[in-house]
């Protein structure tokens, strides 16, 4: 090897060593979506009053089995008929947790866990096809947060916006200035 292709060869080294710099971004792991800190209770729980029917569904639950907040339910006054159609799961990844119809409103809740009985935190939509009295079809779109843990939870980001259904009576409709009787640290 003479001088020439000896300096040829270092500058095709060089080369290559700064392609290698060029690969130096941070290597990402996995969905980069927001955290379960960030997204749970980041939405407002659903307080309408659809066809003169007040509807309260709560944005997160405890599925810590202390009897309080630990199903996922529709609360409402007078005047819905049924669940038409109710489906619970995740866009990323595309997991369905859950898939009921034709429930008395008064009759459904759910405790968190998938299809295979499994329970873990984690943010959720749901579609709720809501038939009233009259037959209208009423539609309600939105998250719930599944929060597990012991009687004290890891506390959220949006800690002040969870709404739970011990905060709702029939009578004054939801309140969210009531205990939610949760606490976290
Ligand atoms: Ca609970």
């Amino acid at each position: 090897m003479n001088r020439i292709q000896l300096i040829f060869l270092c500058l095709i080294c060089l080369g290559l060593i700064a392609c290698g710099d060029d690969d130096d971004t941070p290597e990402t792991t996995g969905p980069t979506g927001p955290s379960f800190s960030e997204s749970c209770c980041a939405n407002p729980p659903i307080d309408t009053i659809v066809n003169g029917i007040n509807i309260f569904v709560p944005n997160a639950i405890s599925a810590n089995g202390d009897g309080i907040n630990d199903v996922f339910a529709i609360f409402a006054t007078e005047g819905l008929a049924r669940i038409k159609k109710l489906v619970i799961g995740s866009n990323i990844p595309q997991v369905e947790l859950l898939d009921v119809e034709d429930v008395l409103v008064d009759e459904f809740s759910w405790d968190g866990t998938d299809l295979d009985g499994n329970l873990e935190a984690g943010v959720f939509v749901y579609s709720i096809f809501l038939e009233d009295e009259d037959g209208n079809e009423i539609v309600l779109q939105d998250e719930i947060c599944v929060r597990t843990g012991g009687l004290t939870l890891p506390c959220v980001d949006n800690e002040g916006n969870c709404g739970y259904g011990i905060q709702y009576s029939v009578t004054t409709g939801y309140n969210p200035n009531l205990d939610t009787f949760e606490a976290c640290e």
